[in-house]
């Protein structure tokens, strides 16, 4: 079972954090390129802006809850400073954005850079590395297929076992 590369009629939202804008509303052009250049229309994808990564979580939390969204996509930038605050934002972002998806069955695209130093993040943001916000947008088509053929899959293999029970 593979996922298709086709985003017609499929919706999406993109949750992206303020802080580093000079960064994230790079990966975020990117990802929603990616989006519509691959058919998905622009009333079908929303953008939501929340202040840094660490409140990420909790919008893509309630926008999968919603029910909307075929897939969602977390951009952020954490670069390194000189406390522990750091590793506190990496981890709990990391960990929350992904118990988002495992508690709601609907994907979440961890697009959050942690980065040592701002050069680092610019060559992921559009410059040597490429743009991580395009591939982004590719993984998010690609999860919102596969969950969708997974869910068929698997709701027709249960009413087949349901009538072989009677
Ligand atoms: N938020 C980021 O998105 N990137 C950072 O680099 C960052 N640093 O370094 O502090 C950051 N901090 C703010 C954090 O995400 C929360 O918005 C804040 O702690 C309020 O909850």
């Amino acid at each position: 079972m593979d996922g298709g590369l086709s985003a017609a009629g499929l919706r999406f939202g993109v949750v992206v954090s303020r802080f580093n804008s000079f960064i994230t509303e790079r990966l975020l052009a990117a990802a929603v390129d990616a989006l519509e250049r691959a058919g998905a229309v622009s009333k079908d994808v929303d953008v939501i802006h929340v202040p840094g990564a660490f409140e990420l979580p909790l919008a893509a939390k309630k926008l999968a809850e919603s029910g909307r969204y075929d897939a969602l996509i977390a951009v952020g930038c954490v670069l390194r400073g000189a406390t522990a605050h750091y590793d506190y934002v990496c981890s709990e972002t990391s960990r929350s954005l992904h118990l988002a998806q495992i508690d709601t069955s609907v994907p979440v695209m961890f697009f959050v850079l942690t980065c040592d130093t701002l050069e680092q993040a610019i060559d992921r943001a559009g410059l040597k590395g490429g743009n991580k916000g395009f591939e982004a947008g590719l993984g998010a088509i690609e999860m919102a297929h596969l969950s969708r053929k997974i869910r068929a899959a698997t709701a027709k293999s249960a009413t087949f076992q349901k009538a072989r029970r009677k």
